[in-house]
């Protein structure tokens, strides 16, 4: 493999295609106070050998320009097959032992993919948590992560080294349901600092048609130009998340909400690629299928993982190990959920019952608490005793 340049950040401003853009260009101040150039602008060199996959310039330009990127056409129903089978098997997994424990009365067996869960959850509210806090990175998800074409787009986003970031989720959205509606963000909130100076990529991927109705993406056109992340809180509604007020948007990140708030309609088979500081959300799902989707990240190597030392990343791509392949072993060994529930959460709340549907994460600790709700509740703080 042959690249124009080795990837340093100040060959990121002095090497890349400009952009032209009527914003202006902006730098990151870090905690430190430290100068960064703008890793989430400006085009790294490109590989010289067209790949499998890639990005067309128009495409890659469009990416750094507008913080998002809907690709249409990435993978074949034959390729996400796999998964759609190992989510029902999941959910299947669930049903047994809900129904064992006497938590639910049917297995709903007759229900398929997108049905199945709501019925569940209806029966045992929480259902979807489970199935959140409990996912498991099958062999599937796990070729899918280290798919060939991804990989070579990862490369022209990330440069020539590319791992896995630890931070993934399979999403079960079914109907109706705020608890799985994720209110505005950047994904930087959920991280720590060591996330910010560097550009940390997802590929959000659906597993049927999104649009407004179903809880489809929203994006914030032009919200990574500063390069800044915003203030948010903790945790609307009966949620973990954290949340980004439209007006700190508005302020602090310069989006404009009139023009500039995209609803991404992102087919089965495509993907939607967007930045750890580019604002987003999902809506509401009013449809009556389940909206299944993943979402995968990718950084450079030579960066932190920006995830409070929970687990770090898996190594995919390299230009020294042209025939690498991913040490998923190792990268299992730590469950990150099972590590941040140890470490994060109150010993008294029944944290190892396994129909527990508390969700606590370390992003607790770096944002103003403005709710106290049953997640915040089951939390153990910084300041806090072990028990
Ligand atoms: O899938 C969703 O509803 C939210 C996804 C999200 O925030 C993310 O992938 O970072
Ligand atoms: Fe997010």
């Amino acid at each position: 493999m042959s690249y124009d340049l080795t990837i340093t950040k100040e060959a990121h401003t002095e090497n890349s295609f400009l952009m032209e853009s009527t914003h202006p260009k902006s730098s990151l101040l870090d905690q430190n106070n430290e100068l960064y150039s703008n890793v989430f602008t400006e085009i790294p060199p490109q590989p010289k050998i067209a790949k499998p996959g890639h990005l067309t310039e128009e495409q890659i330009k469009k990416f750094f320009d507008e913080g998002f990127l809907i690709v249409n056409d990435i993978f074949t129903p034959e390729e996400l097959q796999p998964c759609c089978n190992d989510i029902e098997i999941l959910v299947d997994n669930l049903a047994q032992k809900l129904y064992e424990a006497g938590k639910i009365n049917d297995l709903h067996e007759d229900c398929g993919l997108f049905q199945r869960l709501t019925e569940i959850d209806k029966e045992f509210s929480g259902a979807s948590i489970l199935i959140f806090k409990s996912q498991k990175l099958t062999k599937s998800f796990q070729n899918l992560w280290s798919n060939e074409r991804l990989l070579n787009i990862a490369e022209q986003i990330l440069g020539p080294e590319v791992s896995g970031h630890p931070v993934w989720n399979l999403r079960p959205k079914i109907p109706n349901s705020k608890i799985v509606q994720v209110p505005w963000h950047q994904d930087s909130a959920y991280f720590d600092p060591d996330s910010y100076d560097h550009m940390i990529l997802t590929a959000w991927i659906p597993f049927l048609n999104t649009n407004a109705r179903n809880g489809g993406m929203q994006m914030a056109r032009y919200g990574h130009r500063t390069g800044k992340v915003a203030h948010h809180t903790c945790s609307p509604g009966d949620t973990w998340y954290v949340d980004l007020a439209e007006e700190e948007m508005q302020k602090t990140l310069g989006v404009d909400l009139e023009r500039d708030i995209i609803t991404c309609h992102v087919p089965y088979g495509g993907m939607l690629l967007f930045q750890n500081i580019t604002p987003h959300r999902s809506l509401l799902n009013i449809s009556n299928d389940v909206r299944w989707s993943v979402d995968l990240r990718w950084q450079s190597p030579k960066e932190k993982w920006g995830f409070y030392n929970l687990q770090e990343g898996i190594l995919m791509r390299s230009e020294k190990q042209p025939d690498l392949e991913p040490d998923w072993e190792k990268f299992l060994s730590t469950d990150r959920k099972t590590e941040w529930q140890k470490r994060y959460s109150k010993k008294d709340e029944n944290t190892d019952d396994e129909f527990n549907t508390c969700v606590s994460g370390p992003w607790f600790n770096r944002w103003e608490i403005v709710h106290r709700n049953r997640h915040i509740k089951s939390f153990r703080f910084d300041n806090e005793e072990a028990n």
